[in-house]
């Protein structure tokens, strides 16, 4: 009887854990955040390298909800949705990034390279992301907010045209 009890009770309280916990997992958020974060990476007689990244490698989130998008480093950065064929994948790619220098010319920085970016918001057609082209910059420190308006199912692959090894895909889910 004992026995009985004690298996109905630890029945009930799995069905519990299951019902507080298999809700939050499935159920996609209108809204998501991304980070830029990290700096430089230092170990001696190794290497030095520039560790900054976006927090996560893949943000879900709802068709018409808001991506804030968060600048933690002292440095300036992009979120530029791309192709996946225009992403670098190896650090000679990253060095001689051509879709960098797309993004670059459409935020109107000058041919040579020096100079700001003059256009701080490229999103072509209806009013929010949804399409490879599109491209927002952001200053050290700073936090913007941006609508993304891709339809449902469809994965974005963005990266940072500053920091070509900067890059991330941001699922557009139900
Ligand atoms: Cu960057």
């Amino acid at each position: 009887m004992v026995n009985r009890r004690t298996r109905l009770a630890a029945a009930i309280s799995l069905a519990l854990i299951v019902a507080a916990v298999v809700p939050a997992v499935a159920a996609t958020p209108r809204n998501a955040t991304l980070t830029a974060k990290g700096g430089t990476v230092f170990k001696p007689n190794r290497f030095i390298g520039d560790g900054m990244r976006f927090g996560r490698d893949v943000t879900t989130m709802k068709s018409g909800g808001t991506l804030t998008i968060r600048n933690k480093t002292r440095e300036p950065h992009t979120f530029s949705i791309v192709r996946r064929s225009q992403l670098p994948r190896t650090a000679r790619q990253a060095e001689r990034c051509t879709v960098c220098e797309a993004i670059g010319k459409a935020h109107g920085v000058p041919e040579n390279g020096e100079g700001p970016p003059t256009i701080p918001l490229v999103d072509k057609g209806a009013r929010g992301f949804s399409r490879p082209g599109e491209s927002v910059v952001f200053g050290p420190k700073e936090t913007l907010k941006v609508k993304i308006t891709a339809r449902t199912g469809r994965t974005l692959n963005f990266m940072c045209a500053i920091h070509p090894w900067m890059q991330g895909k941001l699922a557009v889910r139900k």
